[in-house]
């Protein structure tokens, strides 16, 4: 954006100088001899007030308009000196209690600086407005390091650095609940990054993936109007020269996700189905026999056709172009496009109750004749397939038909299937794309995007498994920042008081646990011919009601206790959701169908049903049983996305949504305090404070700094140099350890060296270009 561009850079933080001025002005220095304290408020919020008098027990405050209380003074929390106003880096804080940190981030978001350092991890806090922090000018100032305000790129431009540097791949996880700003924040780093090792092109292909993925793949929901349905891994690829060479994707989604078929009130379907009935050409509508959003059962029900401030019809433009430029060729959009109008006038198809057992047959009507004429398929087999199902009774194949319910079950199954299939195949056709012919050095940077932490009124089987995604997401961030550290510590012989932590352990032996755990009691259930959502319900309450995570409750109902909160989950639909029943009729239709689509996506389904079966029943059961249950589905999947990560150097960013709204200038603080603390942030910066975040093994250091000793160090071991490179900096001794392999360092003290060693080295390369010079 222009606009945004051009405006000069704020000040980016408080300056050390102006901190200093600050300290010799008389005014804040009387002010500073006031003693000032943070009240809570009745409501919640904390207050800063200045105490005029205490007397043991009893403080007198004074607080904003004038107000005078007497308080307890046990209730008072000390505040930080007005130096310490605004740090960008929260372990600055002398005072680390809650309403500090909480006011220091407010008083940055306030303007504008919605980032923030705690220790290694970022804190983003959600403008929702355009903020003027992103663009060429900032990206080049971060490249040069004429800015060290924390943001993104600056944690994108570390990660780029380690890479090069260590020679070890790197991942940037970004985490937070939903609405509180991951999906824009990946972008952001994806932004710098192509800025900085963009050249051959291939950059510009791996950003136009982001506006494919998010039509297809997010959605309107309750709290958020670009809400991700999907988890994301992009693994960008690195040449040896450090230019981006090539990409890949790994996603982590439902294959039965409801919201294709129905979805709540006040939410949407996935962004593509309206920009396609608002955008597409005539053409396009009339092949496609498109209609009007509203005249879509399947999109009629939630009653929400539009997001404030966007425009469907703009918006299929660019995703039109995006998908040109990551390679999906017109043709095969067309047959995309074909797809998503059949999902569509899927939901329209109806059925005629026949008989008094509830039987039906399909209406044939334009719905029936346009899907079938979409996917390709005889109008017969469609109708066929959609009211009667094969079964398998001992040596005979008998036909049954279905129930309304049934039908409208195996109709809504594979609207879900197709979609599914489809969103698989445009990431299989992406990452074939950005592929082509680039030859990997292994080395890469992943950025993680998953859909965030969800506790809504209701929440169901897809809450259940995106909830358990973020249990797993926040084991890897404690294992990196919590657990490595103390063992790495304590290994080395450091001296290091153990610190506590939240440990989330339990919550995920209550999900993983075999054979007495959800997903295993939840995969069994599903096998059960005669399983419920009550006989599962009652299930867990037998079986789990020892684990402290759990809790049983009322009827179908019961509760975990999640890293982030407290969830009760209402078990209705879990079964079914979970089963992903697509009968091996409505399979063998697609793998009939003329259309190029579904063929393949018949073929996938079919291989799939091959791999290894949930529970021993299966083995008996029909062919529609032999498939892995969708919560085991997404599982490896998440496992997969875990396993690329687990080699990585990570770096973390979170994200937090001041308000419920998506209104911007609104901080709510007991709502940010509830994600600082969920997610462990306050925790971070306590254990970085009191340890020693940066190290660095002897024969490293000595490698990387023994240039710079005055004396030669050739002959000495690496523990003697690093001493000796140390001493001669003067490095205060409270500032590192010396491990029995590596040095520990502070935070900010390896910064110091690096600074000298680069500025050394310059001097080397003037002097020796200053050489050639003469010579020339
Ligand atoms: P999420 O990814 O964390 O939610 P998003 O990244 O979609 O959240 O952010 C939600 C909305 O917040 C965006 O659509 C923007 O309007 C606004 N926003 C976030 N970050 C910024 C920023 N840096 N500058 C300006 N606006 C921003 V979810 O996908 O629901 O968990 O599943
Ligand atoms: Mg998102």
């Amino acid at each position: 954006d222009e606009e945004v561009e051009s405006v000069p850079l704020p000040l980016p933080s408080i300056s050390k100088s102006s901190r200093e001025s600050r300290w010799s002005d008389t005014t804040s220095y009387a002010s500073k001899k006031k003693l000032q304290s943070w009240f809570q408020l009745p409501n919640g919020n904390w207050e800063l007030g200045n105490i005029i008098s205490t007397t043991g027990t009893e403080s007198v405050i004074s607080l904003s308009e004038g107000k005078v209380l007497k308080v307890k003074s046990e209730s008072l929390v000390p505040a930080n000196p007005d130096i310490l106003d605004g740090v960008d880096d929260l372990m600055q804080l002398s005072y680390l209690n809650e309403p500090s940190v909480l006011y220091n981030l407010q008083r940055r978001y306030n303007q504008n600086m919605i980032y923030t350092k705690a220790g290694p991890v970022l804190v983003a806090v959600n403008p929702f407005k355009k903020v003027p922090l992103y663009g060429n000018d900032y990206i080049e100032a971060y490249k040069r390091k004429a800015i060290e305000s924390p943001h993104v790129y600056a944690i994108a431009h570390m990660a780029i650095r380690e890479m090069i540097r260590d020679e070890v791949n790197q991942s940037i996880i970004i985490s937070g609940e939903s609405g509180a700003g991951k999906t824009e924040t990946a972008k952001i780093a994806m932004q710098y990054l192509a800025a900085l090792c963009g050249g051959s092109g291939i950059e510009y292909e791996i950003l136009k993936t982001n506006p494919v993925l998010e039509a297809f793949g997010n959605a309107k929901t309750l709290r958020n109007d670009n809400s991700s349905r999907f988890g994301k891994l992009i693994e960008i690829h690195f040449s040896e020269t450090g230019k981006i060479s090539g990409a890949n994707i790994q996603t982590c989604k439902f294959t039965t996700e409801s919201r294709v078929v129905q979805c709540n009130e006040g939410e949407r379907s996935y962004h593509i189905f309206y920009q396609l009935c608002a955008g597409a050409p005539p053409s396009l509508r009339e092949k496609l026999n498109l209609l009007n959003v509203e005249d879509y059962k399947y999109l009629r029900q939630s009653n929400c056709y539009s997001i404030t401030g966007v425009n469907d019809a703009e918006e299929f433009c660019i995703v039109m172009e995006a998908l040109d430029v990551v390679h999906i060729g017109k043709e095969d959009q067309e047959n995309v496009f074909a797809m998503l109008a059949a999902v569509l006038w899927f939901g329209n198809i109806s059925f005629t109750v026949v008989d008094n057992e509830n039987h039906v047959q399909v209406i044939e009507d334009e719905a029936l004749f346009t899907v079938a004429k979409l996917i390709g398929c005889d109008i017969g087999d469609l109708k066929i397939t959609l009211s009667t199902r094969k079964m398998k009774v001992g040596n005979d194949n008998i036909v049954q038909k279905l129930t309304l319910s049934q039908a409208i079950d195996a109709r809504d199954a594979m609207a879900k299937s197709i979609y599914a299939c489809l969103f698989d195949w445009i990431i299989e056709q992406i990452n074939k794309s950005l592929a082509v012919g680039k030859r990997r050095t292994g080395r890469s940077i992943s950025i993680l995007d998953i859909y965030g932490f969800e506790s809504f009124d209701r929440n169901s089987f897809e809450q259940f498994c995106i909830n358990y995604a973020n249990e797993r997401l926040q084991q890897h961030f404690n294992r990196h920042l919590f657990k490595l550290e103390q063992e790495e510590y304590i290994q080395d012989g450091i001296d290091w008081a153990k610190v506590e932590f939240e440990d989330n352990q339990d919550c995920l032996n209550l999900f993983e646990k075999k054979p007495l755990g959800l997903l295993s009691l939840l995969d069994e259930e599903s096998t059960f011919p005669n399983g419920t959502d009550l006989t599962f319900a009652n299930k867990l309450k037998q079986h789990l009601s020892s684990n402290s995570s759990f809790r049983g409750e009322r009827g179908k109902a019961f509760t975990v206790c999640h890293y982030a909160g407290e969830v009760t989950y209402d078990t209705t639909g879990f079964l079914e959701k979970n089963r992903d029943l697509l009968h091996v009729n409505c399979i063998q239709l697609l793998s009939s169908c003329t259309c190029h689509l579904p063929q393949i996506f018949a073929s996938n389904m079919l291989t799939q049903s091959e791999k290894p079966i949930v529970g021993p029943l299966h083995k008996s059961g029909g062919a529609d049983s032999q498939k892995l249950s969708v919560a085991t589905k997404f599982k490896s999947q998440l496992f997969l996305l875990m396993q690329r990560l687990e080699s990585t150097t990570p770096h973390f960013i979170r994200c937090i949504k001041p308000n419920n709204l998506q209104s911007p200038g609104l901080y709510e603080q007991g709502l940010v305090l509830q994600q600082l603390k969920c997610c462990g942030v306050l925790e971070v910066v306590r254990i970085s404070r009191s340890g020693f975040p940066t190290r660095m093994s002897h024969q490293k250091f000595a490698r990387r700094y023994g240039f710079l000793l005055l004396e030669n160090a050739a002959s000495q071991d690496p523990l003697s140099v690093s001493v000796a490179i140390l001493q001669q900096f003067n490095i205060l001794p409270e500032m590192y350890q010396v491990g029995y392999t590596k040095l520990f360092f502070r935070t900010g003290q390896i910064g110091v060296l690096e600074d000298t060693r680069n500025r050394t080295l310059h001097g080397i390369l003037r002097v020796q270009s200053c050489f050639r010079g003469h010579q020339a």
